[in-house]
């Protein structure tokens, strides 16, 4: 029933694959992300927003590479992280916005928050509060598309940290058991919390545990959307088309704390500086479309970007709060 199981490492097909539009599209999806994760760090600051944020900030390529490649009626699973997938799946920032600042207009009517975004008219299943607790959701959505037979596919994104959880191995044999058609992304960020993944992923990379479960994966660089982009187009092409599951481990590293506040003592300034130098997703993106596309329009891109989220901001802060005869709609499923 399984498939041969081999880990590969994916190169780039290239930017030239693409037409312009879609490389411009790309990186504003990439330039959204970064201008929402940078502002909510600063409104965090003012104390405004209710709960935790963990920003996404540095891993952009990941999320936009693999959605691209998705389809509108497919769909996505996330984890407390989860802005990034939110915005490349279609979430719009208004109502994201408002979700995160706990306002009624907010997707999920401000009940949610940062950690449990989720707009089903867009095939995002949720972000998650509890690690390692994507997967599991995925194969159900996995589950169902083979079982109506709609061509579907369920991608999940798991951490380095959630990768380790029990449960994440009990969902990718069921995904080889039942052949599902499911892609099991692991942003390897180096990090969980102020643990590294050198140290708390015992077999050293993630991808290499998946040919136990006879799963094909690749590892790429998180960092590159073209890298990203092929090597989920290969795989969503595989679950798609009845070839079963994959996984792809993607590595990258994230700008901001584990979440806003965290004082990040586990790195110094001069390393995350290395870091932003080296691994920024739009910086790698803007070097590798250098002879296709002007900066200046990549500069548009990122203006437009930061006029949109100052707007979701300022219509979030004035929004309405839910009113308190709301508190129990939609808490509760009835059968
Ligand atoms: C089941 C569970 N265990 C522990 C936590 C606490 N926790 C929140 S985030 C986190 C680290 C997750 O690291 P990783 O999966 O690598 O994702 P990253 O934060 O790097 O994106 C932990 C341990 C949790 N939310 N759920």
């Amino acid at each position: 029933m399984s498939q041969p199981a081999t880990t590969s490492k994916v190169t780039s097909g290239g930017p030239e694959a693409y037409p312009v539009e879609e490389l411009l599209g790309a990186y504003r999806r990439m330039s959204e992300i970064r201008a929402f994760e940078d502002r909510l760090h600063l409104e965090n600051m003012t104390g405004d927003i209710p709960g935790f944020i963990h920003l996404y900030a540095g891993e952009e390529a990941t999320a936009v590479g693999v959605c691209d490649n998705l389809r509108p009626t497919d769909v996505i699973v996330s984890t407390h992280r989860g802005h990034g997938h939110c915005l490349a799946k279609g979430c719009e920032i208004q109502p994201m916005m408002c979700e995160i600042f706990g306002k009624d207009e907010g997707l999920c009517r401000g009940k949610g928050g940062s950690m449990h975004i989720a707009d089903l008219s867009v095939g995002m299943l949720g972000a998650n509060g509890i690690v390692g607790g994507g997967p599991p959701l995925a194969i159900g959505a996995g589950l169902s598309a083979k079982t109506l037979r709609n061509g579907g596919v369920a991608v999940s994104f798991t951490g380095d940290g959630g990768s380790n959880q029990g449960l994440v191995f009990e969902a990718m044999n069921m995904a080889v058991v039942l052949q599902l058609p499911v892609v099991f992304v692991y942003e390897n960020n180096g990090m969980g919390e102020a643990t590294g993944a050198a140290f708390a992923v015992g077999s050293g990379d993630i991808a290499g545990r998946a040919a136990g479960f006879g799963l094909p994966a690749t590892v790429v660089d998180g960092t590159d959307y073209f890298a990203v982009r092929d090597a989920a187009a290969t795989a969503i092409e595989r679950a798609r088309s009845g070839g079963g599951p994959s996984v792809i481990e993607a590595t990258s590293i994230r700008f901001y704390g584990h979440f806003e506040g965290d004082a990040g003592l586990y790195r110094t300034p001069e390393q995350l500086q290395e870091f932003k130098d080296s691994r920024d997703p739009l910086k790698i993106f803007r070097t590798r479309t250098a002879d296709l596309i002007e900066a200046s329009a990549l500069d548009e891109i990122d203006e437009a970007a930061t006029t949109e989220v100052d707007a979701a901001v300022a219509y979030a802060r004035a929004a309405a709060w839910p009113a308190p005869t709301q508190v129990l709609t939609d808490v509760y499923a009835s059968y």
